[in-house]
């Protein structure tokens, strides 16, 4: 494994139109922190730069929203996610943002050098303009019908029931969301990146050079570039956003994920007067640590502007997070279905370390992964209280009622103690190399296995009993306890800051160095150490109770909001319907689209015809269970073509009040074909 000089930690930029979330800390920021903690304890040369996301359309649409500006927004939630992070001890060193002057400069300049090297495909097209409010409708200031499986809300970038992303031009019966209005299409000029001329490279510099990267990465990687890379539109008809700084582009903006990701460079910019080291030498070790919907934006598009534009280097490693549940449902800023940072800090005052102990824990590493408030209180309760908190106390209290607190002298040691103080250096290679390979939950747990390994040492040796008859004994094995209690400040502090320093004020012990991590004499004979206080307090059920009473409320506002059937639509003539042609068919193939997580690319014949349809119904239909299953079609809707696919036609689903699509079918069984009426 090749040694860097020096390491650039990078966490995605949170978008500053809402608060941080438990599923931000356990995808981004947690594992981000606990990294960069260890790398500064090992003494190298690391920065970690972070900031908020101040541009894209969901800002600009709730600024419309509260009647206020963009600006207003962002600066009320940068301020509020910026407090949060420092006081939940995400120790970023610099938290920037990109509404500021350094980072217009540097994305400006960043996209003229693409620019002026010729880089950038300039190309006309038809978009969506809306003549009320005079303006062109990019991402979510455009709705729909998706052509996949028909939800009515989908967004111009993007269609939330089935995840597919979309452009405007494949909406159904779109309309505006700023005037409500039925958008018109206009030619506007626009500056693509060439991802498919890039795409050689990248195949070679992932697939090739990077086969280390976690699976879940490399796998979205792959099926992006084996199903071939188009150019992608770098400019927006914004004006909330970096100006595109060439003639021409008047009213028009940088992408929010062509100038988010230069936010990086801006934010190192800002630290220190020596950013091009970290972003320029070849010496650098440069991690993104970012959640999984972010993989496309930080393995392929940012990495391909980075070797296009020439003088910076490559992300080394994306140990990118899947995601977390609440509750067992998805976490969700709209429906208020989260638990969000600022109020856990009001709720649970001094406890942050339990909630970084309980999302590491269950971090969604490798797959999605749910936070319940019953499993945050017994992590607490039976591992914090009762393993590492019993045994520091247990260490402190005896060397305190024995000694005065004064490290007594360690004489000769059995093969039980020789074997306990070989496994203190064990356990602390054990973090390590977890820790270096990204793995933070297995690192975690081997560090709690120094608090278990003392719980265990001092259950056998008993010294409460020995006292009696050997007090020299008992020297001995206290001396190694607090050895064991020592090297836990070491190797915990990534992950339970707050709680290590409390610890190590109680054992007068400030070594943070990881180097000094396994050795057995770290409190030298003689040491004076305080009296402890309790490391951790149980959670009682009330505390729990009442966390899940606010879900409980949220949900049932939710439902209320919910429950409504959807409004009817105007009256419509018999001669409408006569347009519409509905079939019933039977479905012959069925298999999951790559790169979506819920579409299906379905083979069904009609009656009229065999075809293909493509469907967001894969969350809740398994492929190989409908193959046989007759459906109801409608069968002249013009053709689509989504994610390359040409779908002919749609399935005709009912959504249910949880937002369920079903399948509707007739009610017995008949011949392909058959006129719906
Ligand atoms: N603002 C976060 C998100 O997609 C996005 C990350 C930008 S990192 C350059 O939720
Ligand atoms: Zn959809």
């Amino acid at each position: 494994m090749k040694n860097f000089k020096r390491y650039l930690v990078t966490s995605a930029l949170p978008y500053a139109n809402g608060p941080i979330h438990i599923g931000h800390l356990a995808g981004v920021y947690i594992p981000s922190d606990i990294y960069t903690r260890y790398l500064r304890m090992k003494g190298v040369d690391v920065i970690s730069v972070c900031g908020s996301d101040e541009h894209g359309v969901p800002i600009t649409l709730k600024a419309r929203k509260e009647g206020v500006s963009p600006q207003e927004i962002v600066d009320r939630y940068h301020t509020i996610n910026k407090k949060a992070f420092e006081d939940f001890g995400i120790a970023f060193d610099i938290f920037s943002r990109t509404s500021n002057k350094v980072h217009y400069e540097t994305a400006s300049d960043f996209f003229r050098t693409l620019y002026n090297k010729g880089e950038f495909i300039e190309k006309s097209s038809e978009q969506y303009f809306d003549e009320e409010a005079c303006c062109f409708l990019a991402d979510r200031y455009i709705m729909g019908t998706c052509p996949l499986c028909g939800n009515e809300n989908a967004y111009g970038d993007q269609c939330e029931k089935c995840g597919t992303s979309l452009s405007p031009n494949e909406l159904i019966d779109p309309h505006s969301t700023i005037s409500g209005s039925k958008p018109v299409l206009r030619e506007t000029l626009h500056w693509y990146l060439p991802l498919d001329k890039y795409e050689p490279w990248l195949k070679k510099w992932i697939l090739e050079d990077h086969k280390e990267w976690k699976v879940n990465v490399y796998g979205q990687c792959k099926s992006w570039l084996d199903h071939g890379l188009q150019p992608r539109a770098v400019s927006r008809d914004l004006d909330w956003g970096v100006p595109v700084p060439v003639e021409g582009a008047k009213g028009k903006v940088l992408y929010v994920w062509f100038d988010a990701p230069i936010g990086y460079i801006s934010a190192t910019k800002e630290l220190t007067p020596d950013w091009e080291k970290y972003w320029k030498d070849k010496e650098t070790k440069m991690v993104h640590f970012i959640g999984k919907d972010n993989i496309v934006f930080h393995c392929i598009i940012f990495p391909a502007m980075l070797n296009a534009e020439g003088t910076f280097i490559l992300p080394e490693n994306v140990p990118a997070n899947e995601f977390l549940n609440l509750e067992n449902d998805k976490i969700s800023t709209s429906r208020n279905w989260a638990v969000w940072l600022h109020e856990y800090l009001e709720d649970f005052p001094g406890k942050q370390d339990v909630l970084r102990y309980s999302l590491c824990a269950n971090a969604p590493e490798t797959k999605d992964n749910d936070f319940t408030w019953k499993d945050f209180q017994a992590r607490n309760n039976n591992e914090l209280v009762a393993i590492l908190g019993n045994f520091v106390n247990r260490a402190l209290v005896l060397t305190n009622n024995y000694y005065d607190g004064k490290v007594p002298a360690r004489g000769k040691t059995d093969s039980n103690d020789d074997a306990v103080l070989k496994e203190i250096a064990r356990i602390r290679e054990n973090v390590e190399s977890s820790l270096e390979a990204f793995r933070f939950r297995e690192a975690l747990k081997e560090a709690m296995n120094l608090a278990r390994l003392g719980n265990k040492y001092l259950a056998d040796a008993e010294p409460w009993k020995v006292i009696k008859t050997d007090p020299e004994r008992v020297k001995t094995i206290m001396n190694i306890a607090l050895q064991i209690t020592a090297n836990l400040t070491i190797v915990c502090e990534p992950f339970l800051p707050f709680s290590m320093e409390k610890l190590r004020g109680w054992i007068n012990f400030n070594e943070l160095k990881w180097s000094e991590a396994g050795k057995t004499d770290l409190l030298i004979t003689g040491h004076v150490i305080n009296k402890p206080g309790l490391l951790f307090e149980k959670i009682e059920d009330e505390d729990i109770t009442k966390q899940i009473d606010k879900l409980l409320a949220t949900k049932k506002a939710n439902e209320a909001e919910g429950a409504k059937t959807a409004p009817g639509k105007d009256v419509i003539t018999f001669d409408d319907f006569t347009k519409i042609d509905i079939r019933t068919a039977t479905i012959l193939e069925a298999e999951k689209v790559p790169k979506t997580t819920r579409l299906l690319k379905l083979k069904i014949d009609t009656g009229l015809d065999i075809r293909t349809i493509v469907s967001g119904i894969a969350e809740y239909y398994e492929p190989e269970a409908i193959i046989g299953k007759q459906i109801s079609v409608l069968a002249n809707l013009e053709p689509r073509k989504i994610k390359g696919i040409e779908s002919k036609g749609m399935i005709l689903m009912a959504e249910d009040k949880d937002g369920k699509l079903v399948m509707v079918t007739p009610a017995d069984k008949v011949s392909n074909g058959s006129m719906i009426k």
